[in-house]
């Protein structure tokens, strides 16, 4: 696979997929974009791979939308760039594989929206979160304005907009963006443990779990409920729940197949 702004690492069933374009902060441009697709595309057409860990290189995860990029775009480029952007996010946030970012320094605007777009975030102690598009005289257009609220709050996800302010990561712990802060030189090690109690987990089931929170969250309550009786239901067809049942009531490890 031939990817010039991200780095495709594969350790065992865990696939390591990390921005890699430290010289402008892991900005996104274009082509970026479309190698986080790619990579993205490759972890979950391998069956080998269970989990995706979502990662920067250098001292940023992502600084952002790449400003020289869009600086003379007009409304229609940056309507079209708006849209790569989300759909690959959307990508992200909808495949079946967990995908967990290992913020590692600034996720500002368009980085912020990455990580969003991940199932959960994991943030070393010196990683800085905003969305500072205000001051550049746009708006989050990578999703923010519509994650933001649903993971912080809308009050707390004004304020963040309107304001541009960068927070720390103890702060971004605070509001619900990230789930744990680590010191910096173990964010992988721990990311990566997280990402081995998941992949020893029946995978039918943790997909399962994703598609049911995901499509859950769009809709009312009662709704919802349905959506998790039919995704229950449908894992007794599963070899996962007779051999993860069948291990419990024999005391031993279940060896999940992934069927
Ligand atoms: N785009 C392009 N280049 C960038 C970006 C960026 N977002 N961020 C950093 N860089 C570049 C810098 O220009 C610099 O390049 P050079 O060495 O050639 O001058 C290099 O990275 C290093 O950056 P700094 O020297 O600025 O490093 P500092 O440690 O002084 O500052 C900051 C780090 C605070 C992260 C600072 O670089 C910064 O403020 N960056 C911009 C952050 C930002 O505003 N991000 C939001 C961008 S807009 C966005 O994401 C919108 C998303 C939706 C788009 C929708 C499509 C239309």
């Amino acid at each position: 696979m031939e990817l010039a702004n991200v780095l495709y690492e594969k350790e065992g069933d865990i696939a390591i997929v990390t921005v890699n374009r430290p010289k402008a902060l892991n900005a996104l441009n274009a082509e970026t974009l479309a190698d986080i697709e790619k990579a993205m595309d490759a972890a979950a057409a391998d069956p080998e791979v269970k989990v995706v860990i979502l990662t920067g290189a250098g001292r940023a995860f992502v600084a952002g939308a790449d400003i020289t990029f869009m600086q003379n775009m007009k409304p229609l480029e940056g309507r079209a760039f708006a849209m790569l952007g989300q759909a690959v996010f959307r990508k992200i946030e909808t495949m079946e594989k967990p995908v967990i970012a290992a913020v590692n320094g600034f996720a500002l605007g368009g980085g912020c929206e990455l990580a969003m777009a991940c199932d959960f975030r994991i943030a070393s102690d010196a990683a800085k979160f905003g969305q500072p598009e205000v001051g550049l005289g746009i708006t989050p257009g990578f999703g923010g304005t519509q994650r933001l609220p649903r993971l912080v709050g809308e009050g707390m996800a004004k304020e963040l907009c309107y304001t541009a302010d960068t927070i720390d990561a103890n702060e971004a712990l605070r509001i619900g963006l990230v789930n744990h802060v680590v010191p910096a030189d173990e964010l992988m090690t721990y990311v990566k443990n997280v990402a081995k109690r998941i992949a020893s987990k029946g995978q039918l089931a943790v997909r399962a779990c994703k598609k049911a929170i995901n499509e859950g969250m769009q809709v009312d309550i009662d709704r919802a409920m349905g959506i998790e009786a039919d995704i229950f239901g449908i894992l007794f067809s599963t070899e996962e729940q007779k051999e993860g049942m069948t291990a419990f009531v024999e005391k031993r490890k279940p060896a999940f197949t992934g069927k």
